[in-house]
């Protein structure tokens, strides 16, 4: 059970694509005014209490924790896999010091959960590509990668040394028409949905056959809110969940867009992002999570298409 009133979450990074969407969840599920949603930038269109923070600058954080007496932390400003690529160590930089000030002043001011999401980007070479296990070899091939290992295994230390309660999830590629993604390798699974029904055609910079994990954001906020309402003793990993949604290449999302929209077209331009894709798995155990925690996938490509494209055209109107 939560207990609503007391529960006051600060959510870091919540202008972004999971940021955005789960803020809303997260306010319909708390009281309003117990939920503070923060970014770089003041998002104006935002309906709620919001806070600027750079989660670069730890002092920043602990006066917003002690000003809304914080209880429960939502770590998810990062810069992602392709993005990264541009400026190696200055994403190392950010995407480590964002988390070890938000563990820090977690640990001093007594939050009692934090969230951070990983991702499959923590795979590499050496891991079975295919249904890939929760206990794998970890040696990723982007800085992104590298920094979400880190970071899980810095959340492990927290929750062993300190008895923090961190929860994470390794993501896949989420798919959502509320916001765009920003910087990753599985973006063109958002954007390719945006030009269907646009009816322009689609420049796609992974190869037909490249099949990645992807997951639906519904599926990914009920996946994270299930996490963390879980009782402590059901979090086993307390690395990062493995969580698997659907799996598809972008020739089987064309092919499902196509059952609606006919005459859509695609050409196919790999670029730097395919090297990143293959270092990927092609689909994740989630055997744990569902044993632990009752982890259940809903949505599977058709679906996402139809919402998608439901979504957008209203959108586009
Ligand atoms: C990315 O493509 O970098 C992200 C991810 C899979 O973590 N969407």
């Amino acid at each position: 059970m939560i207990n609503k009133g007391s529960e006051r979450i600060l959510i870091i990074g919540a202008n972004g694509q999971l940021g955005s969407v789960l803020t809303e969840a997260l306010k319909d599920k708390y009281d309003e005014e117990h939920v503070i949603a923060s970014d770089l930038y003041l998002n104006e269109e935002y309906d709620g209490i919001f806070e600027i923070i750079d989660a670069t600058n730890k002092s920043r954080i602990q006066t917003i924790v002690s000003k809304y007496n914080i209880t429960q932390i939502y770590h998810l400003a990062a810069i992602l896999s392709a993005k990264g690529e541009e400026q190696p160590l200055n994403t190392w930089e950010i995407n480590m010091k964002t988390w070890l000030n938000v563990l820090e002043v977690s640990r001093i001011s007594g939050i009692s959960k934090v969230f951070y999401p990983s991702s499959i980007a923590v795979f590499g070479d050496n891991a079975q590509k295919d249904n890939t296990p929760q206990h794998s070899f970890l040696d990723p091939s982007t800085v992104y990668g590298i920094s979400k290992v880190a970071g899980e295994n810095w959340a492990h230390y927290y929750y062993l040394k300190y008895g923090l309660d961190v929860r994470s999830l390794r993501f896949p590629g989420i798919i959502g028409y509320q916001s765009m993604p920003g910087g990753g390798t599985t973006d063109y699974a958002v954007d390719i949905y945006h030009k269907a029904v646009k009816q322009e055609k689609f420049s796609c910079f992974l190869k037909s056959d490249t099949t990645l994990p992807m997951m639906f954001i519904d599926d990914a906020i009920r996946a994270t809110l299930e996490l963390m309402e879980a009782p402590a003793d059901k979090i086993k990993v307390r690395t990062s969940y493995n969580i698997s949604g659907v799996s598809f290449s972008p020739s089987e999302v064309v092919n499902s867009i196509q059952k609606i929209y006919p005459d859509f077209e695609v050409v196919y331009s790999p670029d730097f992002r395919q090297k990143i894709a293959r270092n990927w798995p092609g689909s994740i155990n989630d055997s744990e999570a569902k044993k632990d925690w009752g982890w259940k996938q809903k949505f599977n490509l058709d679906d996402i298409t139809s919402v998608m494209i439901n979504k957008l055209k209203e959108k586009y109107k």
